[in-house]
């Protein structure tokens, strides 16, 4: 039974229908823990409106009755951002049976969608008019757009695309209160003052509720060429970006690099994967060509830019993919980390972002520091080179436990955060705060900046219902 009022309960009852309200412990706990099972927490009720009205009406009901929200979408977040604490006082709000795809407005180049909307099925929408979302990240088969939208997402692609604040032109917001702002507007220039959608974007639900938005649409993609590429050094990488930048401008699509360490999990872990080298290297780079011309040159800038990195000394092998299916199974050597990962015990996530140029320094430094302190720990340093975001995460030492390991998890935390600091960097170049990194961003972030947070958030949630306990 819940703890909520007998009046509210009665009040979401009639908005949401008893198809919307969960409250059977059983089956509440899909949205109790996150994928990883790394975070987990108790709550009053879980709540599924059916549409924009329906969150308007349930957030108002809730402002009335004083109860707090957690905004939770297919809940893939990576920092607990979608888990209700322990009291189980909260609310969890799914938004997930928002799932219209209102328009597709090919003139405009746009695409408005829902919330509750999976981002594969908005990849899916715009190749259907011939066009591109560009979006790509591991768990677009499950994440939605609101999670995407809440979250600032990034991905494979941002070197190109720019990540999910570059790609939204309109968002429709419930307030706190219970208010529906509708800023859908698709428009490309629009300065009548503060431009309100970016305080949402990012925000991680603390601010309201995203309900829907207009999202830029780009031609399609109609030829692509991936390579696997062996690399002696991360410094290597850098030189390697800059030189197919030079070449080959927007056509660069990925570029994705990561240590032996992180493949040889992944190769260890995700069935139906092998190394595309006979020999190992200590680092690799996945580059992906791509142009909306059906016959672009691609093979041959990859093979000058390639050309002129073996002579150079930065690239020491190389295989281009000469078919869909060697396309996926380099990418899937590349997306299968995290979930690799996972199987050698917990993973001390840290998704750092660093100037590009000060990619390979903060590498040596943290690795040098991190062997010093902490002998033993696996380092699974990967990441996005085009936007200097290596996810620096950490295993435990071939044969400890778990319990001795996670114990260190903060003082591991802390030595690469400082090292990261000292490169001018962010300690959650993609990911956001969540629950997981609330606390580091008090001691890293400038404080006038965490005060100018804070009045927003009581400015726009004085009564602080709105996903409690995250971000701030
Ligand atoms: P959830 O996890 O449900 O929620 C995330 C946050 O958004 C929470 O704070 C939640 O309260 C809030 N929220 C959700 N919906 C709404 C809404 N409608 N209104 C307001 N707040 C809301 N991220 C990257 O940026 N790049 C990557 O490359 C990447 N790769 C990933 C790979 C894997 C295998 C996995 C599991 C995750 C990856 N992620 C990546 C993490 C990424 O943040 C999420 O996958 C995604 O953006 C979150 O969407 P979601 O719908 O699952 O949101
Ligand atoms: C990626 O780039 C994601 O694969 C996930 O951002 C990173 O699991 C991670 O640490
Ligand atoms: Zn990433």
């Amino acid at each position: 039974m819940s703890h909520l009022p007998a009046e509210l309960l009665r009040t979401l009852g009639e908005i949401v229908g008893p198809a919307g309200l969960i409250d059977d412990p059983a089956a509440m706990q899909a949205y109790l823990s996150d994928w990883r099972n790394a975070y987990r927490g108790r709550a009053a009720l879980v709540v599924r409106p059916a549409s924009a009205e329906e969150v308007a009406a349930v957030v108002r009901a809730c402002y009335q009755a004083g109860v707090p929200l957690v905004p939770q979408g297919g809940n893939t977040g990576l920092c607990g951002g979608s888990i209700p604490d322990d009291s189980g006082h909260q609310v969890v709000l799914s938004l997930t049976r928002l799932t219209r795809i209102r328009d597709v407005d090919a003139g405009n180049e746009t695409i408005t969608v829902e919330a509750g909307v999976v981002l594969q099925q908005v990849q899916e929408a715009a190749a259907a008019v011939g066009r591109q979302f560009p979006l790509s990240l591991g768990a677009e088969g499950s994440c939605t757009i609101g999670g995407n939208l809440a979250t600032n997402a990034g991905g494979t692609a941002v070197l190109r695309y720019g990540n999910m604040r570059d790609l939204t032109l309109g968002v429709e917001v419930v307030l706190p209160d219970g208010r529906l702002w509708n800023g859908l507007r698709g428009l490309r220039k629009d300065n009548t003052g503060y431009d309100l959608k970016h305080l949402f974007i990012g925000s991680e639900g603390t601010l309201g509720i995203i309900t829907a938005a207009v999202l830029k649409l780009y031609p399609a993609v109609r030829s692509r060429t991936t390579a696997w590429v062996a690399l002696p050094s991360p410094q290597a990488a850098v030189a390697l970006i800059g030189r197919m930048r030079a070449l080959c401008g927007d056509r660069l699509t990925g570029f994705e690099l990561m240590s032996r360490q992180s493949v040889a999990f992944v190769l260890r872990h995700v069935p139906g994967c092998s190394d595309p080298f006979v020999e190992e290297h200590p680092w690799y780079v996945l580059i992906e060509l791509s142009d909306t011309l059906p016959e672009a040159p691609l093979n041959a800038m990859l093979e000058t830019g390639l050309g002129a990195a073996f002579e150079q000394g930065e690239a020491l092998d190389a295989v281009v993919a000469s078919s869909e299916a060697q396309v996926s199974a380099l990418w899937k050597l590349r997306e299968g980390i995290s979930e690799a990962q996972n199987h050698e015990g917990p993973s001390l996530k840290h998704d750092i972002s660093v100037p590009v140029s000060s990619i390979a320094a903060f590498i040596a430094q943290a690795d040098e520091r991190l062997q010093q302190a902490f002998p033993g720990v696996r380092i699974v340093c990967y990441g996005h080179v085009g936007d200097g975001n290596l996810h620096y995460n950490i295993s435990k030492p071939v044969g400890s436990e778990d319990e001795p390991f996670r114990a260190q998890a903060e003082a591991i935390m802390y030595l690469i955060y400082d090292v990261t600091q000292a490169f001018a960097g962010s300690i959650s170049a993609e990911h956001g705060l969540g629950q997981a990194k609330r606390e580091a961003a008090r001691r890293y972030k400038d404080p006038l900046e965490l005060e100018l947070m804070r009045s927003l958030k009581q400015t726009l949630d004085p009564t602080g219902l709105m996903n409690p306990g995250k971000l701030l």
